[in-house]
């Protein structure tokens, strides 16, 4: 793991040849228009925005970091050039092993070179972009970290809370439901009567964004997740608001007190979600006051606004590799790749037969933790579950649907989920139906079934290696078949 902070990361990401400069874009919609379209070219390239309209030069916005296999591997500190599914594999392994680093406390931080505290705040000179069309307002933090600490633990909670902005001192963080650790850490502080200190960190080490999208439990920090991906501990400086610890070479930090819903809520959103849809109300919210914005010169915001699927924040979908090891320690043998599609809606588990009924029980396994995903596949070992191609093709040929498709009813979703109707959600019904479909051969006649003609992955790869170049002439844009 070499890089320290997102500049050293967004340095990497150039030396690829994968980052975009972005001169004269508009934070009104058009920063997030161009992010979704880039979001959408084969190689997905990072954006650097910078003169952006209103705004004064050098005060940038990044966008797009992690949303390609290659970016994603790279902030893991893992190859970028290994295979997809050959990359989620080590992190799946790598995530096995990891060994917590508690941060440690610098003397100095870079997110000290220009301050603005009390009546001199003045969150308009961040720009902070209106991403999507109908968004309620402009988003400072859309891939930023919220700070909080357990007043009774004392352990520091760091993930991911959208931030809206509202008036120059007040911003909201939304947390989706009372179940998230910010929303019980800021419930004991108004127990006792008192605001909850809080700090938001944006344009913080890709590190801790990852680390801020685990499910960690209750008192474990992402602070040490983040230090054990970068097997270093994070360097953290204590806030001169909140006493809180701040990651020192982060580039924008808010820090301030979150008010009890009874002082103030402000209603906020809508926000364009990672389903491609609006399809929350604005609802009230609780608010930050804002106390003091630190930034470093030249300050980098990271922007992670939602996007229409495919596209999604992480181009390595990691939550199919926790799914993948659930399915290891629940003793499921023969698992060689799981991936997710549709950003995480639709999720791939690919096995090796050994008995009557494995394929089902490794399904029912990946349903259960298939955040809102209604369709879950099962294909056989010679199928790549990170080629929806390859996976529709076993669909189509293997699966007779009258026998290989079940309904699982009132499973995991979302009040996020766009086909859950809005009376439904007025009544607490956040689940939906799982579709498991079982597009392995049939294992009763599993030596019957027709051979494939197709090569294999493995000859397509050593006709690649030895024909490459050959095709490539010829005009041929990918030879792998993926
Ligand atoms: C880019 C991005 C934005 C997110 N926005 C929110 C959000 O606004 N509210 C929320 O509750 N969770 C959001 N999440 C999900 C949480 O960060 C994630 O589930 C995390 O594990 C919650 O941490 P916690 O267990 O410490 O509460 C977001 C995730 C990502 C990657
Ligand atoms: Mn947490």
């Amino acid at each position: 793991m070499s890089y320290r902070d997102l500049r050293e990361f967004i340095a990497e990401v150039d030396a690829l040849g994968a980052l975009r400069r972005i001169d004269g874009a508009d934070p009104r919609f058009e920063i997030g228009g161009i992010t979704e379209v880039g979001a959408g070219l084969p190689d997905a390239p990072a954006l650097l925005f910078d003169r952006i309209k209103g705004f004064a030069r050098g005060f940038r916005v990044f966008t797009n970091a992690t949303t390609n296999p290659q970016r994603a591997a790279l902030a893991l500190g893992i190859d970028p050039h290994l295979a997809p599914l050959d990359a989620l594999k080590a992190w799946m392994e790598k995530r096995k092993t990891l060994k917590p680093h508690k941060p440690i406390e610098v003397k100095d931080a870079a997110f000290l070179e220009n301050s603005m505290s009390g009546a001199d705040v003045d969150l308009g000179k961040l720009p902070a972009p209106y991403w999507h069309r109908d968004d309620g307002g402009p988003y400072i933090g859309s891939g930023s970290i919220v700070i909080m600490r357990d007043p009774d633990g004392g352990w520091i909670n760091a993930s991911i809370y959208r931030i809206q902005v509202h008036s120059p001192t007040k911003v909201t963080v939304q947390f989706d439901h009372a179940g998230r650790h910010g929303a019980i850490i800021a419930e004991k502080y108004w127990r006792r009567g008192e605001p909850c200190p809080i700090a938001v960190v944006n344009g913080e080490d890709p590190a801790l964004f990852i680390a801020g999208f685990e499910y960690l439990p209750a008192g474990q920090s992402e602070y040490n997740f983040a230090g054990a991906i970068k097997e270093a501990p994070i360097e953290v400086m204590a806030g001169p608001v909140t006493g809180l610890p701040l990651p020192a070479r982060a580039e924008i930090i808010l820090e301030g007190r979150l008010l009890p819903a009874s002082v103030e809520t402000l209603p906020e959103g809508p926000f364009g979600e990672f389903t491609g849809y609006y399809a929350a109300d604005k609802r009230p919210c609780p608010v930050m006051e804002v106390m003091a914005v630190h930034h470093r010169h030249d300050p980098i915001l990271l922007g992670s606004p939602p996007m229409k699927p495919p596209r999604f924040h992480f181009g390595l979908p990691f939550r199919a590799a926790g799914i993948w090891s659930n399915l290891e320690s629940a003793g499921v043998s023969d698992v060689v790749g799981v991936w997710q599609h549709v950003a995480q809606l639709m999720t791939v588990v690919a096995l090796k037969q050994r008995y009557d009924g494995h394929a089902k029980r490794a399904a029912l396994i990946a349903a259960a933790h298939s955040y809102m995903g209604r369709l879950v596949v099962v294909v056989d070992d010679d199928v790549d579950p990170s080629n929806l191609a390859d996976v529709m093709w076993a669909i189509t040929t293997r699966c007779e649907p009258s026998e290989q498709i079940d309904i699982i009813r009132n499973a995991w979703s979302s009040a996020l989920d766009p086909r859950i109707p809005a009376a439904d959600k007025q009544r607490g019904i956040t689940s939906h139906s799982k579709a498991i479909i079982d597009a392995c051969r049939p294992f009763a006649w599993l030596d019957k079934f027709p051979p494939v003609s197709a090569l294999s992955q493995e000859e397509a790869r050593a006709i690649a290696e030895k024909w490459g170049e050959a095709l490539k002439a010829a005009g041929s844009r990918n030879l792998s078949n993926r």
